[in-house]
C-alpha cells in the first residue's frame, strides 16, 4: 500500500501511481469545518500535477453530512466552502467523489463540485438545508439541476429527503453505484477514469433544463404549504437562477444563503436540530439497561393500543392486558386500525404490518404478564385504579422487572409506593397518538433505579421518539405548563377575545393548531375531568375564573370533535364557530360583571407565550426539567410548538428576560394572583443572562 501523508489532523493523502486520494476523516460525520476546507485545498495544491486523477472519499461511517452547523452564527473562518468547491470544480485534473453512508448538504456539494461521484451501495444523498432553515449555499441549488433537471431538484431541495443511491443513479446526481470499501473503490474507480471506462464533466459546461412555469408552481405551493417559513421560498429562488451561467447562479444562490443565514428562523431549527439530541446526551441516559425483549401494556384504550401499536413498529411483541373481552377487542381492533394507517401512510408494508399483528398477544389475565420485561400501565387517570393494578403487578411480574405509568399527571412516587420495588418503577409518558408523537416524557421517581431511567431511555431510542428526563410534579414538564398558560385562553376569552381570534392569532403565530381546536380535537371532558380532580385535590390556588366557559361547554356534553360539537361545529367538515359557545361566555361575563375589551393579534400571542415562558421558567427553576432546552423539546414534540422558533425558552430568549418580567408585571396589575415573576427570570433580567447560557452550564 502506498504512503499517506497528513495535510492536517483532518486531511490526508496517498498516491497509487497516477491516482491520488484524498481522504476526509473529521469525525463523527466529517463535517466541512474549517480544517476540512482548508485542507482540501492545501491536499489539491500539494497532489498539484503529480497525479492523472483525484479521488476524494471519507473514513468512519459516512461521506461528508454537511458544513459544520456549530459554526453557524459565528465568525465564518476562510477559505469558505464556496470557495474550496469552486476550485475543485476548476481543476485540470479530474477529481471524482466517493460516496458511502450519507452525502448531505455541503457534502452532496462538494461531490457535485466533483468531475463524478461513485455511491456505494447503501448510500443516500440529500440537501437537507430547508431543515436547518437554509437553503444549499454553496453550489447545490444550481449543480443539481444541471445534472438532475428541475422537478427533481426542486423535491430535494424542498423536501430535505435522503435520496437511495438507485434513485440517484436514475435522476443522474450519481455516475455509478459500485460496492466495497471507500478507499478500494476511489482507486477502482479512479482506475476505470484513467482506463476510460468512467467518464468526467464540469457541471458549469451543463446547461439545466429550465422551466419557468414549474417555477411558478413550485414557489406557489411552498408559500400555500409553508405559510411561515422564509427558507422554502429563498430556495425556489435560488434555483430559479439555473438558468444563468453558473457563476451568476452561484452569486443569487449566495445572497438567498446569506438572507436565510441573517434570520431567528434558521437559529430557531439549528436549535431544534442540537436539542433533538441533547435530550438523550446525559448520564441518566447512560449506563447500563435491561431487557426490553417483550412488553406489557395495560389498558386498551386510546393511549394504551397507541402504545401498543409504537411498540409493535419498533419489533417489540406485546402482551395487550384488559378487564373485559370487549375492551379487549377495540384495543386489538385499534391497533389493527393504526397499523393499517401506517401501511397506507407508507410508513411501513403489508407485510410488516402483518408481522407485527403477530407479535401482539391479547388477554384477559394480568398474571400473563409474568414474564414481560417491562409493564406500561395506560388505564384511568385515578390513583387509586393506578394503586390498585401496581399492587397487583408487585405480586405478578417477574424480579427485576421494569414496571411504568403512562400517567400524564399523578404522583410517580405515589404509585411506586405501592410496590416492594419502587426502584423499578417510573413514568413513561406518552403523548397521543402514541404512534405518531415523538415525544416521551421519562419521568425518575424519588427511588428510580438509574439502570431503569437508562432503559426508558433505550425504549425511547427503539421507539423512534425523543425522549425527555423530568421529575415529579402534577403534570411533568409540558402538562404542568400547559395547564398553567391555558388558563390564559380563558382569560383572554372572558375579556373580550372570540375562541377563533385566540386560534387564528396563534395559528399565524405558528402553532399548527389554535388551542380551541387542540381542546376539541383532545377531547374536552379530558380537561374537564382534570380540572374537577385538582378542585378535589386543592390544587388550583391561581384559578380567577380559569374554566368556567370550558365547564359549562364540557357539562352540556360537548367534547369537541368526537361529539361533532365543541368550541366548532364539525357538521361541515372544516370547523364553524359554534354559536351557543358565544351565549356561553356572554353570561359567564354578565356573571361576573367582565366588560369585554378588545384585543390585536400580537397582544393575544404576548400573554400567550408570557405565560407559558413563566411557568416554564418555573419548571427550570426546581429542576422539573433539567435544562431549559428540555422544555424546549417537550413542547417542539409533544405539544406542536413550531419548530422553527426552537421552542418556548429559545423564543423567550429573542424577547429578553427583562422585557418578560416588564410584561407580567405589567399584567399582574390586572390579576395578582396569577401573574407572578419566576425568580429565575428576575435574577436573569438582572445579570443579563439567557436560557442559551443555562443549556450550556447543562
Ligand atoms: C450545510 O451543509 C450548508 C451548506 O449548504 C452551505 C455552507 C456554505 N455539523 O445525528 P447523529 C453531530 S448545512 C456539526 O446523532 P446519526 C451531531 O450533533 C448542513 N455536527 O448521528 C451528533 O453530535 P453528538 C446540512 C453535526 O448517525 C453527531 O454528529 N447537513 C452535523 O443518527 C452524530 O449525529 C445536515 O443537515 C453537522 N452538519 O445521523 C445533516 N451533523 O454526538 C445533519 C451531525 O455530540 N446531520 N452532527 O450529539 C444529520 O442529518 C445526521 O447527523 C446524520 C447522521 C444523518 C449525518
Amino acid at each position: 500500500m502506498a504512503e499517506t501523508t497528513s495535510i492536517n489532523d483532518v486531511i490526508s493523502i496517498g498516491q497509487e501511481g497516477d491516482v491520488a486520494l484524498i481522504c476526509i476523516d473529521n469525525p463523527p460525520v466529517n463535517a466541512t469545518g474549517q480544517a476540512v476546507r482548508q485542507g482540501l485545498l492545501d491536499a489539491m495544491a500539494q497532489i498539484g500535477t503529480s497525479a492523472k486523477v483525484i479521488a476524494i472519499y471519507c473514513a468512519g461511517r459516512t461521506f461528508v453530512a454537511g458544513a459544520d452547523i456549530k459554526e453557524f452564527g459565528k465568525t465564518p473562518l476562510p477559505p469558505s466552502l464556496p470557495d474550496v468547491l469552486n476550485q475543485i470544480e476548476d481543476s485540470e485534473i479530474p477529481v471524482i467523489s466517493v460516496i458511502h453512508g450519507t452525502a448531505l448538504g455541503g457534502g452532496l456539494e462538494l461531490a457535485l463540485a466533483t468531475h463524478a461521484r461513485v455511491a456505494i451501495e447503501g448510500a443516500k444523498i440529500g440537501l437537507p438545508e430547508v431543515l436547518l432553515g437554509l437553503l444549499p449555499g454553496a453550489g447545490g441549488t444550481q449543480r443539481l439541476p444541471r445534472l438532475s433537471g428541475l422537478p427533481f431538484s426542486l423535491d430535494v431541495i424542498l423536501s430535505g429527503r435522503q435520496v437511495p443511491a438507485k434513485e440517484a443513479l436514475e435522476k443522474g446526481a450519481v455516475d455509478r453505484v459500485m460496492s466495497g470499501e471507500p478507499r478500494d473503490v476511489a482507486l477502482a474507480a479512479a482506475q476505470d477514469v484513467l482506463a476510460g471506462k468512467l467518464s468526467t464533466r464540469k457541471t458549469k459546461n451543463l446547461t439545466a433544463d429550465y422551466d419557468a412555469k414549474v417555477i411558478e408552481e413550485t414557489l406557489a405551493g411552498v408559500k400555500k404549504k409553508n405559510p411561515h417559513l422564509i427558507s422554502p421560498v429563498k430556495c425556489v429562488e435560488a434555483v430559479a437562477a439555473c438558468n444563468k451561467p453558473l457563476e451568476e447562479g452561484l452569486k443569487v444562490e449566495r445572497q438567498c444563503f446569506i438572507d436565510c443565514m441573517q434570520t431567528p428562523q434558521r437559529a430557531g431549527l439549528i436549535h431544534a436540530f442540537f436539542g433533538e439530541r441533547a435530550v438523550s446526551n446525559i448520564p441518566e441516559a447512560k449506563g447500563d439497561t435491561r431487557p426490553l425483549d417483550k412488553i406489557g401494556v395495560i389498558g386498551g384504550g386510546t393511549m394504551g393500543s397507541g402504545i401498543t401499536t409504537s411498540c409493535l413498529m419498533a419489533g417489540i411483541p406485546v402482551r395487550l392486558i384488559e378487564v373485559a373481552q370487549e375492551g379487549l377487542d377495540r384495543g386489538v381492533a385499534t391497533i389493527t386500525k393504526n397499523l393499517d394507517g401506517a401501511v397506507s401512510r407508507g410508513k411501513m408494508s403489508a407485510e410488516k404490518r402483518d408481522a407485527a399483528l403477530a407479535m401482539l398477544e391479547p388477554s384477559l389475565a394480568m398474571e400473563d404478564l409474568a414474564d414481560v420485561d417491562l409493564v406500561i400501565e395506560a388505564v384511568f387517570e385515578k390513583m387509586e385504579i393506578k394503586k390498585e393494578i401496581f399492587g397487583k403487578l408487585d405480586t405478578i411480574c417477574k424480579k427485576g422487572a421494569i414496571l411504568a405509568s403512562n400517567t400524564s399527571y399523578l404522583d410517580v412516587n405515589k404509585i411506586a409506593e405501592m410496590t416492594s420495588r419502587p426502584e423499578d418503577v417510573l413514568g413513561l409518558h406518552f403523548f397521543s397518538p402514541a404512534h405518531v408523537m415523538r415525544l416521551l416524557e421519562i419521568v425518575q421517581g424519588a427511588k428510580t433505579a438509574p439502570d431503569v431511567l437508562a432503559t426508558g431511555f433505550a425504549l425511547a431510542k427503539r421507539l423512534k421518539k425523543v425522549g425527555v428526563l423530568a421529575q415529579v410534579c402534577d403534570g411533568f414538564i409540558g402538562n404542568r405548563i400547559l395547564g398553567h398558560y391555558s388558563k390564559v385562553n380563558a382569560f383572554l376569552v372572558l375579556d373580550g377575545a372570540s375562541p377563533q381570534q385566540v386560534d387564528d392569532a396563534l395559528e399565524r403565530f405558528g402553532l399548527a393548531m389554535g388551542p380551541h381546536k387542540v381542546g376539541d380535537l383532545a377531547g374536552l371532558d379530558i380537561g374537564y375531568m382534570n380540572r374537577q380532580r385538582m378542585k378535589e385535590e386543592g390544587l388550583d390556588p391561581n384559578a380567577r375564573y380559569g374554566g368556567d366557559v370550558a365547564d359549562r361547554i364540557a357539562e352540556k356534553g360537548w367534547y369537541g370533535r368526537k361529539t361533532g360539537k365543541g368550541y366548532y361545529l364539525y357538521d361541515a367538515g372544516r370547523p364553524v364557530p359554534n354559536p351557543e359557545v358565544e351565549t356561553i361566555i356572554d353570561e359567564v361575563r354578565a356573571e361576573k360583571g367582565i366588560t369585554p375589551q378588545s384585543f390585536t393579534d400580537e397582544e393575544i400571542v404576548d400573554r400567550y407565550m408570557t405565560a407559558m415562558i413563566s411557568e416554564a421558567a418555573r419548571v427550570v427553576e426546581d429542576g422539573t426539567a433539567k435544562r431549559p432546552v428540555d422544555v424546549d423539546m417537550v413542547f417542539l414534540f409533544g405539544y406542536g410548538f413550531p419548530r422553527f422558533r426552537g421552542g418556548p425558552l429559545h423564543y423567550a430568549d429573542t424577547i429578553g428576560a427583562e422585557e418578560l418580567v416588564r410584561r407580567i408585571e405589567a399584567y399582574a396589575k390586572e390579576d395578582p394572583n396569577y401573574w407572578q415573576v419566576p425568580e429565575l427570570l428576575r435574577k436573569m433580567a438582572a445579570d443579563g443572562t439567557t436560557f442559551a447560557d443555562l443549556n450550556k452550564e447543562g
